[in-house]
């Protein structure tokens, strides 16, 4: 176990699982969530092709609206047996048959048909917005226009931090945790993502959190925080190797610009999965980013990073009227 002297802890502490929701005063407590107590009113966003339905709704006898997040799992290849998807219990039902071809839907048992379901509730409008469909843009963000525009717009409207000091303080997904280094300032904890099931290695995604409050992006980053950056590089990949028998070449391990949660943490992924958030326009790789501030310690101050925007969000209004993003209105599409 970790002595807060910046050691390895790979004993993951298992503490009693804390229903944090009881414990706020909001929220469902576990033993309350029914999907048959939903109704649900507003289909914010069905995506075809990753296979996940955002839908708003409400939960009966209590105020306020819940976002239901539905996705079809991937395959776990454990399932592809006797035992699974070629067991006597899966139904088959014909489309059509001809010559070799042959076209079904199958019905497997429903342990293998497993839905992964994400429910927010209380959701508030940021949330609403988070998972809507809408237009997207990509701006260039000076450090001018993060001082100016972005800095004091996330310091004044950014999501709640709860979830991530539940998990620091030992309150919530203590019997998740895969890997606690307890130092105050090289310290950190390796938790599976809120999208992953924590099983199915061809999905892995591990999310490293840092112990050290006050460090909210990349922005913040400098020379003082390489030993805590690479300590998380070295541990986080040992402890996934471990556990997982998945080899440091084999992640992606990365930070977004803009995060959802300015508090800082690094991503973990299978190298092959291809994870949302991953690509040029938000994610920064943590061997580039240690590698840049070797280069030059003020980097993260210096450089004008992209980053996405959505047209619902608040910050792209701040962006609009600024002048550095331009909205096609509705009525001028098609003329
Ligand atoms: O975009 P950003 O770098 O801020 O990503 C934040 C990550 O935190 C996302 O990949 C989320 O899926 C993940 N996440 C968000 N919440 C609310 C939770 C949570 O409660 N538990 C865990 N384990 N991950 C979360």
């Amino acid at each position: 176990m970790s002595d807060g002297n910046c050691q390895n802890d790979l004993e993951a502490p298992c503490a009693k699982k804390v229903k944090i929701d009881d414990k706020n005063g909001h929220g469902l407590s576990e033993n309350q969530i029914e999907l048959k107590d939903f109704t649900p009113t507003k289909i914010l966003n069905n995506n075809s092709s990753k296979k996940i339905v955002s839908v708003l709704g409400n939960f009966k006898d209590k105020s306020g609206v819940a976002i239901v997040i539905l996705e079809k799992n991937a395959f776990k290849e454990d399932d592809l047996s006797s035992r699974g998807y070629f067991s006597e219990e899966t139904k088959l039902r014909t489309f059509f048959q001809n010559d070799i071809y042959g076209n079904f839907e199958c019905f497997p048992i429903s342990s293998v048909n497993a839905v992964k379901t994400t429910i927010i509730y209380p959701a508030t409008e940021k949330h609403i917005s988070k998972y809507s469909k809408q237009e997207v843009h990509l701006v260039l963000e000076t450090p001018e226009c993060y001082e100016t525009l972005t800095l004091p717009h996330l310091q004044k409207e950014q999501f709640n931090l709860q979830w991530v000091y539940n998990i620091l303080e030992g309150k919530s997904e203590q019997d998740r945790i895969v890997y606690n280094n307890t130092c105050d300032t090289e310290g950190f904890v390796l938790v599976p993502d809120l999208k992953w099931d924590g099983l199915t290695k061809e999905t892995l995604y591990l999310l490293a959190i840092v112990r050290q409050r006050g460090i909210k992006s990349i922005r913040d980053l400098n020379e003082e925080h390489l030993p805590l950056l690479k300590r998380i590089r070295g541990e986080g990949t040992k402890a996934i190797l471990d556990k997982y028998k998945v080899p440091s070449t084999q992640l992606r391990i990365y930070l977004h610009y803009q995060p959802s949660f300015y508090h800082l943490h690094i991503h973990f992924t299978f190298l092959q999965h291809e994870a949302p958030g991953i690509y040029a326009e938000k994610s920064h790789l943590l061997d580039t980013v240690i590698n840049n501030i070797e280069i030059m310690n003020s980097y993260y101050k210096k450089v004008t990073l992209p980053f996405t925007i959505r047209e619902m969000d608040t910050l792209f209004n701040i962006y609009e009227t600024n002048g550095y993003v331009k909205k096609i209105k509705a009525d001028l599409i098609g003329k």
